[in-house]
């Protein structure tokens, strides 16, 4: 049976430039695109980051023989009652990842903020790589693997298990890179204050507060270790493979 891709974003203009409010993906059956897109319709028209004024859903085919079905990385949780708690843990992973300028990473995260993707930094001279800063790498064609029978039953509504289903397919697929060290991580939804690091040695750390709720600040680094040369193709992978992830 035929696989699809949905991706849907949604922004409003903000004196003329296009500001990115929501993003979803799904890879699904058929028969199962008309339900879901209308899910991440309604989902973009109900964000806690206001109105929408443009959606745009794109669909389409792939090819089945080009999916890579991947095992999601495990999971573990720290709880951390203050903010400054949460991302000293993150330090502390990153330290023993052997990453030593942590600090200086962390300090990049502001400049995700207001990008659409991902920052990807090189760990060892902290040199961005993404061709275009304002965009940053955007993660996509990727999915949890389901049967064609399970009945829509991947879909979870409360938004928890929203964007952390949606992000453990994202960390898997971006640390199953070779040239992928870890993935930092906190949303900019305001109303969740969850994130996470994410690495092949350690799997998918998640860190209870990251940030105080109302705060509209979030974003995403991809920690890059590897020659120049193999930047673009692991640009590629990120962006363009397409990936199913297996619980
Ligand atoms: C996002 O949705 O923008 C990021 C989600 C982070 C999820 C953290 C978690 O709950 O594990
Ligand atoms: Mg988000």
């Amino acid at each position: 049976m035929d696989l699809y891709s949905i991706k849907m974003r949604a922004n409003r203009n903000n004196n003329g430039i296009p500001e990115h409010i929501s993003g979803a993906e799904k890879i699904v059956y058929e028969q199962e695109i008309e339900y879901y897109t209308s899910q991440i319709v309604n989902r973009a028209l109900n964000h806690s980051k206001g109105k929408v004024e443009n959606i745009n859903i794109k669909v389409e085919l792939l090819q089945k023989n080009k999916i890579k079905y991947l095992k999601a990385l495990p999971v573990t949780t720290i709880i951390s009652d203050t903010v400054e708690n949460g991302w000293n843990s993150i330090l502390e992973i990153l330290s023993k990842l052997g990453i030593s300028n942590g600090k200086d990473i962390l300090d990049m995260l502001s400049q995700t903020y207001s990008m659409r993707g991902a920052m990807l930094l090189n760990v060892n001279n902290l040199e961005r790589l993404e061709p275009d800063f304002a965009r940053g790498i955007r993660a996509t064609y990727m999915d949890y693997a389901h049967s064609p029978n399970e009945k829509f039953s991947c879909i979870k509504s409360d938004s928890e298990n929203i964007h952390f289903n949606e992000a453990l397919v994202l960390a898997t697929k971006v640390v199953s890179h070779p040239n992928i060290i870890a993935e930092i991580c906190f949303s900019d939804d305001p109303n969740y204050i969850k994130g996470y690091i994410a690495s092949k040695k350690f799997g998918y750390v998640r860190v209870t507060k990251l940030k105080e709720y109302g705060s509209p600040n979030g974003g995403r680094i991809f920690l890059y270790n590897g020659s120049n040369e193999d930047v673009n193709e692991c640009i590629n992978y990120i962006e363009k493979q397409p990936v199913l992830i297996v619980k």
